[in-house]
């Protein structure tokens, strides 16, 4: 399987739903509609949604019900970095290759465009109730969706990580931001797409294992990107963790150790989902790719 070819088809299919639920840009309220599609458009790589659908195919999901939550799962990952962005936080200017929101539309504009795309993911997610009443699974992955991203999940983890700027913290404390932060949004998207398509208790328990190592090996592989790359190849301002004063898993283990863990954290995300009796290639090749991914 040609990985690139593979993945740039299926970004092209993302972005096409996604831009399906996009809202237009009228009325008094223009001006944070833009600045909302502004965000989205801005690119990215689409991993979220990625995994969402990948996973809904992984168990036999073949409905359009996918839709919205992929296209809700991307928003609110996108309003967490225009929240992120802000001068507030890590005040950075460039994101995904373009000006961050703020820098575009100002800092209350940056504030309102987050709000305004965190509620839209969940209006958006909501039409999958109206287009199949009858489906029982809705409910729970809803739910999960909302807890993920909320104060016992994404939010609760960038609070740890704010209060932590400048100090130094324990193995246990970075265990609980990273799993927070990061892996919480990718767990939603893999369960969510495992739930709707029907999966099991059990297969919804190996789901969540494998998300959250996939979670931690990314954020550790961001770490070593903040130090390693460039403002050219990642899209967005390197040392920015060293700007903010942040302990993170590369400051504890030094760079060689921190991609030493980003392979054996995946290897044993591989072999969780081996472990299933439902395969699907793309997405073993791609949790692959991510190992040594560059941006
Ligand atoms: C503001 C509530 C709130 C939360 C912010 C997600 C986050 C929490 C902060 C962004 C900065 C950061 C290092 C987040 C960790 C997760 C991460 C590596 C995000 C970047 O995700 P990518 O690489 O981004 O998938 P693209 O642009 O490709 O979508």
């Amino acid at each position: 399987m040609n990985i690139k070819s593979e993945l740039e088809k299926r970004v092209s299919d993302i972005e096409e739903i996604i831009e399906e639920f996009l809202p237009e840009e009228e009325g008094y309220q223009k001006t944070v509609l833009e600045a909302m599609n502004y965000s989205i458009r801005a690119g990215g790589k689409r991993l979220r949604p990625m995994l969402m659908q990948e996973t809904y195919r992984l168990f036999g999901g073949n409905s359009k019900v996918i839709q919205p939550f992929m296209a809700a799962i991307e928003m609110i990952h996108t309003y967490s970095l225009v929240h992120d962005d802000l001068p507030a936080m890590d005040n950075d200017e460039y994101r995904r290759g373009k000006k961050t929101t703020h820098a575009v539309y100002g800092e209350a504009m940056g504030i309102l465009a987050g709000d305004a795309l965190l509620n839209y993911a969940y209006e958006t997610a909501a039409k999958a109730f109206l287009w199949e009443p009858e489906n029982k699974r809705l409910g729970e992955a809803f739910a999960l969706l909302a807890g993920k991203a909320g104060v016992y999940g994404m939010v609760g983890g960038q609070t740890a990580d704010v209060e932590s700027e400048g100090q130094i913290i324990d193995a246990g404390k970075l265990d609980f931001i990273y799993r927070l932060k990061t892996s919480a949004l990718l767990e939603a998207s893999m369960l969510v797409g495992a739930i709707l398509a029907g999966a099991d208790k059990e297969q919804q328990k190996v789901i969540q294992s494998v998300a959250g190592k996939v979670g931690l090996a990314f954020q550790i592989q961001d770490d070593i990107l903040d130090e390693t790359s460039s403002l050219e190849v990642l899209g967005k301002p390197v040392g920015s963790d060293k700007k903010n004063h942040k302990f993170t898993y590369v400051t504890f283990e030094g760079i060689e150790k921190a991609g030493k863990k980003v392979e054996s954290l995946t290897m044993e995300a591989m072999e969780e989902l081996n472990s299933l009796t439902v395969k699907n290639d793309f997405l073993w090749e791609l949790l692959l790719y991510l190992i040594h991914r560059e941006k």
